[in-house]
């Protein structure tokens, strides 16, 4: 079977597929497209991901979207460890959407939209500030679970800890205050082989 390839660079998201390979060893061509670039509007990517964003991953005949899905889908197909039961897949979708969601999408993306992103969005001080606190608030529970625990979900480290770990590397860019637990679990995530290698091809 041929390698899979990943479509897209340079941004947090990608970074999640991008570490999600390396994790796994698994050899693969990367498409280094960028956001906003226009490179995610042509017809050749557009075939592969009509909603126009990255990153994808090709695998044999799977094409897939969502940073999460690739995350998963990854670890699991060439990882070694799966989640067994249905308990630890309900505690894995419980993560996944916190971090997602809370994390992700109603804090640090909002961040996203009124900061870098304010001449298209707007300038929103108000949204920026509460969306800050909005993501510390939250956080807490991840804090709370990793002061007690070496890993999200337990002893072993899943694909909801390289999301929260993307998540927290947002933060910090954007200056967002963690607790000491929280970077100190960042940093040791940070220091895997895999998440080095992922950021030199991600960002390079
Ligand atoms: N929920 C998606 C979001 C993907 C997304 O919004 N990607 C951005 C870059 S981080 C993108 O491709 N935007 C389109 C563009 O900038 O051209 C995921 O997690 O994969």
């Amino acid at each position: 079977m041929s390698r899979p390839i990943l479509w897209g660079g340079g941004t947090v998201r990608t970074l999640r597929a991008h570490w999600a390979l390396a994790e796994v060893g698994v050899d693969y061509d990367a498409r280094l497209i960028g956001s906003r670039t226009g490179e995610t509007q042509t017809q050749e990517f557009l075939a592969r991901n009509p909603k126009g964003k990255i990153p994808v991953l090709e695998d044999g005949e799977l094409v897939l979207t969502e940073s999460a899905a690739i995350v998963r889908y990854l670890l699991e197909r060439y990882g070694s460890g799966s989640l067994q039961s249905p308990i630890e897949r309900a505690r894995y979708d419980e993560w996944q959407s916190f971090i997602l969601m809370e994390l992700d999408a109603h804090t640090l993306y909002v961040m996203r939209k009124h900061g870098d992103l304010k001449d298209l969005y707007g300038d929103a001080p108000a949204a920026m500030q509460t969306a800050s606190d909005g993501f510390v608030r939250q956080v807490a529970v991840a804090d709370a679970r990793i002061a007690r625990s070496p890993y999200l979900l337990g002893d072993s480290f899943t694909g909801v800890d390289l999301l929260l770990a993307t998540c927290l590397d947002w933060a910090v860019a954007y200056r967002v205050p963690i607790t000491a637990t929280l970077d100190a679990w960042r940093r040791r995530q940070r220091d895997r082989p895999a998440y080095q290698a992922a950021r030199k091809i991600n960002f390079s």
